[in-house]
């Protein structure tokens, strides 16, 4: 039996795609891509690989061969991922070379059944390298809030968890893979739904995508576990959506055909899988919540990028709330007896997602008042109240209008209202001594680097150079454009808002 397939990812030329067209084409429809042409002159893909094309394993053990990295057994599975250990990169490329020595002594290499398939990921590269640059990012992709956020602040601080491991696992989401042929990535939707971009630096992928308006054929019956591997076995009592996803064989097909044709008639049948090849030296967009499967055909080194900003903004909210559901739901039972019911839950919640709801407030907030700031800057410097007509306005403007979308859903969650004694979100969090912090600084600088890439207009690109942020000046300001319509909410609910309690 084979995936039912609707069709293939489009290829697009890189450097005739406007910004513009990028976020109308793909962004903003969450749709996939595949770019070419905008890896010249990356030095990653001339120190990493060799002249006839495959990973430079030496040049990787000479020059980072004592980094710690996690590597994946591709033949083990653990929970929805497969098992990992760590181990340095000069252990992993010894393996690695082990393997293909293998291959080439046996022609087709019988006992590297034996040997398990090593496939290194999510490597912090940039965190653990910032000077060696190896890669720029292409301004597609640089309106990236969460590792311009990660940069100069935590998502996630948890006083009990291991504070050295949680620094290097959160400091980012810009990562290296590298793995041998035959190396794989299970059935997975990514990290907060974010979108993500991959980059091949040598080698070839297949990529398996199913739409997020599918994922339900890929859900167990109690809609918690999804298919690990597509082309495994999967148990049509466990998984009773996933014969729709593949062609059914022997004498199934003539009944579903006539099934079929009755449906496409009723104009009821839609695509199932998309797939593509992705080539060296081309660039892949995964659009938020498409469920994946990914092969590494050749050996195979990657750059792979995980980022949201205001377009997909809600996606992260909307996993966050699942999310949460299900952790009150598993402990439900303990609700009457806990003193701390709702922090419990958070807690859990940061465990499993990697942010909780106090984690997202925090974040959205501080995006708010360095895009609302920026926006007053910029304002002053055009002396015009029109930012409407810059892009570098729009953008920002664009910004706080998602984060006012999303403030408004959150209103309605019940663990962000007021508690007992109407207490403010939290005692120690001050927006006037966030926004004069140096980290307010960086952050706001890190955004005005980024959009200076995607800016069209580029004589107001500097424009926060030295950021002295006047964050209410910047809510009058907006507050005089748009009367308080899109503000107040917002700023009403900085205000006043509170969870519940306090989840450290
Ligand atoms: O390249 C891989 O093996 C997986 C990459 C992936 O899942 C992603 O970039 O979202």
């Amino acid at each position: 039996m084979g995936l039912k397939i609707g069709g293939n990812i489009e290829r697009v030329n890189g450097k005739e795609l406007s910004y513009g067209d990028f976020v109308n084409r793909y962004l903003k429809k969450n749709e996939p891509v595949l770019l070419t042409g905008l890896m010249e002159g990356w030095r990653s893909c001339r120190d990493w690989v060799t002249h006839d094309g495959l990973p430079n394993l030496h040049f990787f053990s000479t020059h980072f061969g004592k980094s710690k990295v996690q590597v994946a057994d591709c033949g083990t599975r653990e929970f929805t991922d497969q098992k990992r250990v760590e181990m340095s990169v000069s252990e992993f490329v010894s393996h690695w070379m082990e393997l293909s020595s293998g291959e080439h002594s046996n022609g087709f290499c019988c006992n590297v059944k034996e040997q398990r398939l090593l496939y290194l990921k999510d490597w912090h590269f940039v965190k653990e390298y910032p000077d060696y640059v190896a890669y720029t990012t292409p301004p597609f992709f640089t309106d990236d809030w969460l590792n311009l956020y990660l940069d100069s602040h935590h998502m996630h601080y948890d006083p009990q968890s291991n504070f050295e491991e949680s620094e290097i696992n959160c400091s980012d989401y810009r990562f290296v893979y590298m793995g041998a042929k035959g190396t794989w990535t299970p059935l997975h939707a990514d990290v907060f739904r974010s979108y993500s971009w991959s980059a091949n630096v040598c080698g070839r992928k297949r990529w398996h995508f199913l739409s997020p308006s599918q994922s339900n054929l890929i859900f167990d019956r109690n809609l918690k576990n999804s298919v690990y591997d597509i082309f495994g076995d999967v148990p049509e009592k466990q998984f009773p959506g996933f014969k729709e996803a593949i062609n059914p064989s022997s004498l199934m097909r003539f009944f579903v055909s006539i099934f079929f044709l009755l449906m496409l008639v009723a104009h009821c049948v839609q695509t199932i899988w998309l797939e593509c090849t992705q080539e060296r030296n081309e660039i892949i967009f995964v659009p938020s919540g498409w469920y994946h499967q990914v092969l590494n055909m050749e050996d195979t080194i990657s750059i792979n990028h995980n980022w949201f900003n205001g377009y997909n903004l809600s996606w992260v909210w909307n996993l966050l709330v699942k999310d949460y559901n299900e952790a009150r739901g598993y402990i439900d039972d303990i609700r009457d007896i806990s003193d701390d019911f709702e922090g419990l839950c958070q807690r859990n919640l940061a465990a499993n997602t990697g942010m909780n709801f106090f984690d997202f407030f925090t974040f959205i907030t501080r995006m708010f008042l360095s895009n609302l700031t920026q926006l007053y800057h910029h304002i002053k410097k055009l002396e015009c109240p029109v930012p409407l007509s810059s892009t570098r306005g729009r953008h920002h403007i664009d910004n706080l209008i998602s984060i006012h979308k999303v403030v408004l859903d959150m209103k309605s969650v019940e663990a962000f209202s007021k508690d007992d004694s109407g207490k403010v979100l939290n005692p120690n969090y001050n927006i006037k001594e966030f926004s004069e912090s140096p980290e307010f600084a960086e952050l706001c600088g890190a955004i005005d680097r980024a959009y200076t890439l995607t800016d069209e207009q580029c004589l107001f690109s500097r424009i926060c150079e030295c950021v002295n942020p006047i964050c209410e000046s910047g809510l009058y300001a907006m507050f005089e454009i748009f009367g308080d319509e899109m503000c107040s909410s917002i700023y009403l609910f900085l205000q006043g808002c509170s969870i519940k309690k306090n989840f450290d």
